[in-house]
């Protein structure tokens, strides 16, 4: 697989600018346009937050466009739009900015974060400042706040009578279905499984036909996109507390006032503060509802996962971009 480097990438994008029609938002007399990109559903609470807070409080001078399902740009490919000047905004991955920048990837590690409390901590801590601004500066995407996704866990097509997870051991040979960067597919491998990339939107059809045996989304959107009906069991391994970014042109941002930056700001914190509650309510409260679809839920040996999924990143090349003392500052950010 061709690893595009960071200079290889900053120096395309950079190349295919000076074609893509301005980014700025669409013309009009007194309103700008911000469009935003995301693989997720309209029914996605990091979308409604977005529709039905961020939305408003920008409404005075911003007319709002959302692009769901991948409809506007594929997933993986937004932040490279939002660099050219084609998109405003998207609810972006650590992963996926890994992509740009190496060291992004502590963020994407398996077992690291511990709760969503813990994700706003590292984000609002003085360690985020020289990834914040390596993103604004090498690709004019500025992350604004960070949202809660979830605890993700394995999901298998599989019932717990024909395959009982309880370590890593028994995800030998499973086609785990991962997105498609590379960190995500290392965390496929540190789980034991044998990942396929594959993109957000084609996972339910994959799920229905066989064509994996498996995926690891939290249980809101297991329920939102509905994976409970072609899937029989979920081991709650966690082995992800995720997130995603609010992330925005740079160069939308600067053409800003000073006063439209705060409101921006203040409406993605507000979304961001508002749809992780509603996350978290969803998670703590959906396992009977996908019980009662005949997906069976259990724990399994969650120190064997951890201890395992860790061991895979110590002196491995995804740890090995890691900017030194992050992980420990992360790490007394926790409980
Ligand atoms: C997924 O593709 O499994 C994933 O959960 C990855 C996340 O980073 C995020 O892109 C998410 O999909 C989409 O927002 C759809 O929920």
């Amino acid at each position: 697989m061709f690893k595009m480097t960071r200079r290889a990438a900053i120096v395309s994008l950079a190349a295919l600018s000076l074609t893509a029609g301005a980014a700025t938002p669409a013309f009009a007399q007194d309103k700008l346009t911000f469009t935003l990109a995301t693989s997720g559903s309209d029914t996605d609470q990091r979308s409604v937050a977005m529709a039905n807070v961020f939305a408003p409080m920008v409404a005075e001078f911003a007319d709002y466009r959302p692009g769901y399902n991948g409809t506007l740009f594929a997933q993986g490919t937004e932040l490279e739009a939002i660099s050219r000047g084609n998109l405003t905004m998207s609810i972006a991955s650590a992963q996926e900015m890994a992509q740009f920048f190496p060291e992004f990837s502590i963020f994407a590690t398996g077992y690291v974060h511990q709760d969503a409390a813990h994700q706003v901590r590292v984000f609002n801590d003085p360690l985020m400042d020289a990834f914040k601004a390596t993103a604004e500066e090498e690709l004019g995407v500025k992350l604004l706040s960070v949202m809660y996704l979830g605890r993700r866990h394995v999901n298998l097509r599989q019932t717990r009578d024909e395959l009982n997870v309880q370590t890593p051991a028994d995800l030998a040979g499973v086609n785990l279905r991962m997105p498609g960067t590379d960190s995500w597919q290392f965390l496929g491998k540190a789980l034991g499984a044998a990942p396929t990339p594959m993109a957000f939107t084609e996972v339910y059809t994959a799920l229905s036909t066989g064509a994996v045996d498996g995926q690891d989304n939290p249980l809101p959107t297991v329920v939102d996109a509905k994976f409970y009906e072609v899937t029989n069991q979920i081991a709650l391994t966690s082995h992800l507390v995720d997130l995603n970014y609010i992330a925005f042109s740079k160069e939308t941002w600067d053409s800003l006032t000073s006063d439209q930056q705060l409101t921006v700001q203040r409406a993605a914190d507000a979304a961001a503060a508002y749809g992780r509650l509603k996350q978290l309510d969803k998670e703590n409260s959906l396992a009977d509802f996908i019980r009662s679809n005949g997906v069976e839920i259990y724990t399994p040996d969650l120190e064997a996962f951890r201890t395992h999924v860790q061991a895979q990143y110590v002196g491995s090349e995804v740890a090995a971009t890691w900017p030194e003392g992050v992980l420990e500052k992360i790490n007394a950010l926790g409980n």
